[in-house]
């Protein structure tokens, strides 16, 4: 070739060309590890000249195996595509199906159709069952492309064509859920995903509570892995790449994530004026993983061995994803004009191809050879968790209507001349008939295709997923045991936040159920108070201690260990709250229950993280998440983000949810007792929200008999009594408030001569949940005789009731409608802000004070006090009734 000329960029390209030609050489000559050394020694010398100033963190536009390294596929291949395609087919079937009787009921073509190659390799060689239980490996699945997933257990046998028919038609029957859902699929699916970026993040999670359990001791070392399989746009998602350097810093070889780069995402392309893939190549190499890129087929390895000058991966690196695209949606003539003419290099280097032959050249991630070996590679790698990055084509085989188009997301019905051109692209033994009615396919048992899938899987340990339930029941000390301090407090100042931490902490004593807690942080344990655990149980490092803390020698010594039993996240909720999902659904993945504590900061909960909280509730998790520093005026001097008024709101929300807002360390103490049983003994698929305060005051004792209304959400705390009342009414109040409430009675006898219950809510969700349910059955059954709820057995009759709690007045509110009474609910609406306890409690109007005006209001306007009254009570207290409400201010 003759020299080039001087660019701007390259003022002497004859010496460009001797460095370059010299690192060729060298490489043919002494290999790639010599290159490799070299190109290492000439980074260091840059260094230390002071010129490196950036280095590309990602490579070519190729494969990162190259053709000698290999490993060869060892099955039948041809068999393989064919199974995948029907694969493809009775997938794509099942969604125009569903669309086509039922118009509304939606469903994805062209994700799995790009990732059926993907999953085929993985279901055929890689994904281990459960050969022994519970040793099975961990796979998320790409949630739209569920239904690949289904067809393949109806040719396995595992789901019936009558089930296949009933995709996304779940109420009446034996449907199938639109995405992985283990809770409405619970012996199917072991993990969800289909909130993008949840998969991700929790599986880099798993794989790591694996590494937990087995440097704790809980479970033996094996080869268990963790796959996920996740779209390119989905790594947009924070939560996708939001741990991936906790994977590589934690050195979890024992997971792959293979990211289905069709370059596409539902409205267009990821990065149409970019490449994903290298973008993605540069992410996952600098947060430490291991990257192998499988983007060309099989059949550019003889393109790329004859093009000596690198034209092709020039050309390539010039190319953007839009055009990508637009390449993959026309046919040969098309990337003939458009890609290969435009060199002619390139155009010298296909010359010999027909424009068929240019048409079927595949992309990396639909070629299972190029697929195997980067599996195989990523399960063999060491020290580093692997990213395959596979280069497919969303809608793959759907032709003009849905491959590599902007619509193929949501492309759902085919007409019949493109479903018979999928018939021919992939060989399909269908009729025109069968065409027409969308018969599934389904070879005999004794067929090639049946037989050689059941041998892969009988060869891999077994069926996947299913998901396992159960796992041996762990003995808990009595109560008395571990709780006495809190029950029978007498008096005695905390908060309910150090009685929480007391009460694990005795629990963590116990020799049977001790070793099975699992507490996490997010960097809030000294907040908690739980500092004292850091040298009791170690905080978790896979490395151990490599330095001498700073406070070595002191109790409270901060102490990391291989065997640590506290899970220290850092500030990263989300972080945290998967470690908690691993550890909650531990008795599914591993047989193994565990009893999880979360303890954050409550506003930093369901608020921050509700939607993986909602994902946990899906997979059937079971634990306790602990909302600390709970309450909006509870938590005197911080502010307006940290201050929380809602999370119990939330929580209600989720079916599966017990959530409590106790005022006492007894009651506390019977709540967490009663969930730890739940959980330990009588495996309900339930979780609970505990919020605790950090409010030292007195706590009285609770008597034994009440325990099971404590449970229920409500219990007469006291009567108070005025001798000759001009009014009785109840009082409610939960968590922190309680206190105030009581305060209020005594307000109320002394200053108005009025006779008051006080009542501690401990759940105004559970107990709305059992009116509901009671109110729901009288609906159903009017010939039976009606039953009572706890609520309304508590507070039956005319008396008004007023509540009052830390949250917002739609908590309380959750018992108004099954109430004769008449219900004033008191709350904390609006923006927090940092003053102390006794003003914010004014400022929102849930002190005693207020509580006193509520109350002689509910009086007035039922007739048994003059309205009077309540404006001398103003006058008395100092109310300025001409304030703006707090939810304004
Ligand atoms: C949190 C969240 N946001 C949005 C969606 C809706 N959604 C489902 S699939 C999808 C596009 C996915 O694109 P990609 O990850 O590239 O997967 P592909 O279908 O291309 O394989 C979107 C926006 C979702 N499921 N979850
Ligand atoms: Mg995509």
């Amino acid at each position: 070739m003759p020299a080039p000329a001087p660019t701007a960029a390259d003022a002497d390209p004859e010496e460009t060309r001797e460095w370059l030609e010299a690192l060729e050489a060298v490489v043919k000559q002494h290999g790639k590890a010599r290159g490799v050394y070299l190109l290492s020694q000439l980074e260091e010398q840059a260094r230390q000249l002071d010129i490196l100033t950036h280095a590309l963190p990602y490579s070519s536009y190729r494969n990162t195996i190259s053709l000698e390294q290999q490993a060869v596929h060892p099955g039948d291949i041809a068999l393989e595509e064919r199974i995948t395609a029907i694969l493809r087919w009775n997938a794509l079937a099942m969604v125009v199906r569903a669309n086509e009787a039922y118009g509304e009921l939606g469903g994805h073509v062209a994700s799995y159709a790009s990732a059926a190659e993907i999953f085929e390799v993985g279901f055929n060689h890689f994904f281990r069952g459960d050969r022994e239980g519970h040793d099975g490996d961990l796979v998320f699945f790409q949630p739209h492309s569920a239904p690949g997933v289904y067809a393949r257990a109806h040719l396995e046998g595992r789901l019936s064509e009558q089930q296949l028919a009933h995709f996304r038609r779940e109420v009446d029957g034996h449907g199938l859920c639109s995405y992985p859902h283990p809770w409405l699929m619970p012996e199917f699916w072991q993990v969800p995903t289909g909130s993008m970026g949840i998969g991700p993040i929790n599986a880099i999670y798993q794989a790591r509570f694996m590494r937990y359990l087995e440097h704790r001791g809980l479970v033996p070392a094996s080869a268990r892995r963790v796959w996920g399989v996740f779209g390119d746009g989905e790594m947009d998602e924070p939560e996708s790449i939001g741990a991936l350097t906790l994977a590589a810093r934690e050195q979890l070889d024992n997971l792959t994530f293979i990211i289905n780069c069709n370059l596409q995402r539902l409205d267009g392309p990821v990065r149409g004026n970019g490449q994903i893939i290298q973008e993605l190549e540069g992410l996952f190499t600098g947060a430490g993983w291991n990257v192998i890129k499988v983007l060309w087929g099989s059949d550019w390895d003889a393109l790329f061995a004859r093009d000596t000058h690198h034209a092709l991966l020039r050309r390539f690196a010039e190319t953007t994803d839009g055009q990508y695209q637009t390449l993959g949606a026309n046919d040969g003539a098309y990337n003939q004009a458009h890609f290969f003419q435009l060199d002619p290099e390139l155009r010298a280097l296909v010359a010999h191809m027909s424009l068929a032959d240019i048409d079927a050249l595949k992309r990396g991630g639909h070629d299972m050879r190029k697929l195997y070996a980067a599996f195989s590679a990523a399960r063999a790698h060491r020290g580093q968790p692997t990213v395959i990055l596979a280069k497919t084509k969303k809608g793959y085989g759907m032709g003009g209507t849905g491959e590599s188009r902007m619509t193929s997301h949501q492309q759902k019905k085919l007409d019949v001349a493109t479903l018979r051109s999928f018939r021919d692209r992939f060989a399909l033994p269908l009729t025109d008939a069968q065409i027409a009615d969308l018969s599934f396919i389904k070879p005999p048992e004794d067929s090639a295709e049946v037989r050689y899938l059941r041998a892969r899987r009988a060869e891999l340990g077994g069926y996947l997923p299913a998901r396992g339930a159960e796992a041996p029941a762990i003995a808990l000390p009595p109560l008395q045991n571990y709780a006495g301090f809190a029950l029978q407090a007498d008096g005695k100042e905390m908060s309910t936040t150090m009685a929480a931490v007391r009460l694990l902490t005795n629990l963590l004593r116990d020799k049977s159920l001790g070793p099975r807690i699992v507490p996490i942080v997010a960097d809030e344990a000294r907040t908690f108070g739980m500092a004292n655990l850091f040298r009791q149980i170690g905080i978790y490092s896979p490395s151990g201690q490599l330095y001498e803390p700073e406070d070595a020698g002191s109790l409270l010594s901060y102490r990391e260990a291989r065997d640590g039993q506290l899970l220290e996240e850092g500030i990263t909720e989300a972080g945290a709250l998967s470690s908690w999902v691993a550890a909650a659904t531990a008795y599914s993945v591993h047989g193994l229950r565990l009893l999880p504590f979360y303890i954050f900061y409550s506003m930093f909960g369901f608020q921050r993280v509700g939607d993986l909280i909602w994902a946990a509730a899906d997979q059937r998790s079971r634990g306790f998440l602990i909302g600390a520093t709970a309450g909006k005026t509870t938590l005197g001097g911080e502010g307006l983000q940290h201050q929380d008024g809602s999370s119990h709101v939330v929580a209600a929300t989720v079916p599966n949810c017990r959530a409590y807002d106790p005022a006492f360390a007894g009651e506390l103490a019977v709540i967490l007792d009663h969930g730890a049983r739940s959980i330990m003994q009588r495996s309900e698929d339930v979780f609970y929200y505990i919020t605790v305060s950090n409010e030292n005051y007195a706590q009285p004792s609770l008597s034994a008999e009440l325990a099971a209304q404590v449970i229920q959400g409500l219990y007469r705390y006291a009567q108070v009594i005025a001798p000759q009342p001009a009014g009785a009414l109840r009082l409610l109040g939960s968590g922190a408030i309680l206190r105030e409430v009581i305060a209020a009675a005594a307000l109320l006898q002394s200053d108005w001569n009025v006779s008051c219950e006080v009542w501690s809510a401990t759940s105004f969700s559970e107990l709305a949940r059992e009116a509901a349910q009671v109110a729901r059955w009288n609906r159903l059954h009017p010939s039976l005789e009606p039953k009572v709820s706890h609520l309304q057995q508590c507070l039956a009759g005319a008396t008004p009731v007023v509540a009052a709690s830390d949250y917002v007045r739609a908590y309380p509110q959750l018992i108004a409608a099954y109430l004769s009474a008449d219900f004033t609910a008191l709350g904390t609406d609006g923006f927090g802000r940092s003053d102390t306890r006794a003003s914010l409690r004014r400022f929102f109007e849930v002190d005693r004070k207020h509580i006193v005006i509520a109350a002689l209001d509910a009086l007035a306007r039922h007739g048994a006090l003059e309205r009077s009254l309540v404006a001398s009570a103003l006058a008395r207290y100092g109310i300025d009734a001409e304030l703006p409400a707090p939810w304004t201010r």
